[in-house]
């Protein structure tokens, strides 16, 4: 069964949804994204994906050709025409076709492509006995040459620490910034337990501001849990009770080994656990 894409203004069979050659987000990664769930035909904090999206797209000065409401509509109709009540959602908004040059005044015709799939979790067991990472020798992006905040299409530096990661035979990767300091992952952010508190490195650590991250932070609270966002080293890594990462694809997902030093017990720790089933609830509600 051939999937169905929203392109710009309507659905398409996937063999009709073309982006030009000339088209700046393949020249050069110009553009935006977003990485959405959908759990029993509910899409998961779809506003908040959609702010994202305008937020990445004004932060590149990348004016979208439609409204938010019109954007929420084609993310539900692209799940529908595919059958999905559990899925993923790809939202991409390029620059547009141009002149083989960089100067963005020079394309035409932002594209807004809505793509639907079934999502590949990472294996259960993964979930259940944790994940062990390593950290890249690639640096995150500093804020100041490109600000991790923004969720674009060049994703460049994530992929050459992930090809690290997968390396070294682990399917995820620590990243730290310029500063040395814990950033997060490739595609995910981390949390680490200490004495019964959540920490987590601040927006200014160089991170993505992590839907998932977000709705964990709520759930700490709600469950009495003190999370700070606070700068923090690999010493605070290595030497944690208990260490996990939040994302759209991987929800929570319990981390047991670092570098080759086991996190607390080496198994997945009671808060991990507690904030993994509460999730598991909220998305599922
Ligand atoms: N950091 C980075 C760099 C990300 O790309 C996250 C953190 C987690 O953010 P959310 O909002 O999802 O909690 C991301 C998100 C994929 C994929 O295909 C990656 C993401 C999201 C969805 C799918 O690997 N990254």
């Amino acid at each position: 069964m051939p999937r169905i894409v929203f392109m710009n203004d309507r659905l398409v069979p996937e063999d009709e949804a073309r982006v030009s050659v000339f088209d700046h987000g393949l020249l050069y990664g110009d553009g935006v994204f977003e990485g959405l769930r959908s759990y029993s035909g509910r899409v998961f904090r779809l506003d908040a994906h959609i702010d994202r999206l305008w937020a990445s797209a004004l932060a590149i000065s990348l004016a979208i050709p439609t409204t938010k409401e019109a954007v929420a509509k084609a993310v539900n109709d692209t799940l529908a025409a595919n059958n999905l009540s559990d899925g993923y959602v790809r939202l991409v908004v390029t620059r547009g076709a141009g002149s083989l040059g960089l100067d963005p005044n020079r394309t035409r015709n932002p594209q807004l492509i809505v793509i639907a799939d079934t999502i590949s979790l990472y294996p259960e067991e993964f979930y259940e006995k944790g994940l062990r990472i390593v950290t890249a020798a690639t640096q995150r992006v500093q804020s100041a040459a490109l600000s991790p905040r923004i969720k674009s299409l060049n994703y460049l530096n994530n992929i050459m620490a992930k090809l690290e990661g997968l390396q070294a035979g682990c399917v995820e990767a620590l990243m730290l910034n310029h500063k040395g300091e814990v950033a997060e992952c490739t595609g995910d952010n981390v949390f680490i337990v200490r004495s019964g508190r959540l920490l987590t490195p601040p927006p200014e650590a160089g991170i993505l501001e992590g839907i998932t991250r977000n709705a964990v932070m709520e759930l700490a609270h709600a469950a009495g849990i003190e999370c700070r966002e606070t700068p923090l080293t690999r010493y605070d890594v290595y030497t944690a009770d208990e260490c996990f990462l939040t994302g759209t694809a991987a929800e929570v997902i319990p981390v047991v080994d670092v570098d080759g030093r086991r996190i607390g017990t080496g198994t997945p720790g009671p808060v991990t656990s507690r904030l993994k089933a509460d999730f598991h609830r909220l998305v599922r509600a």
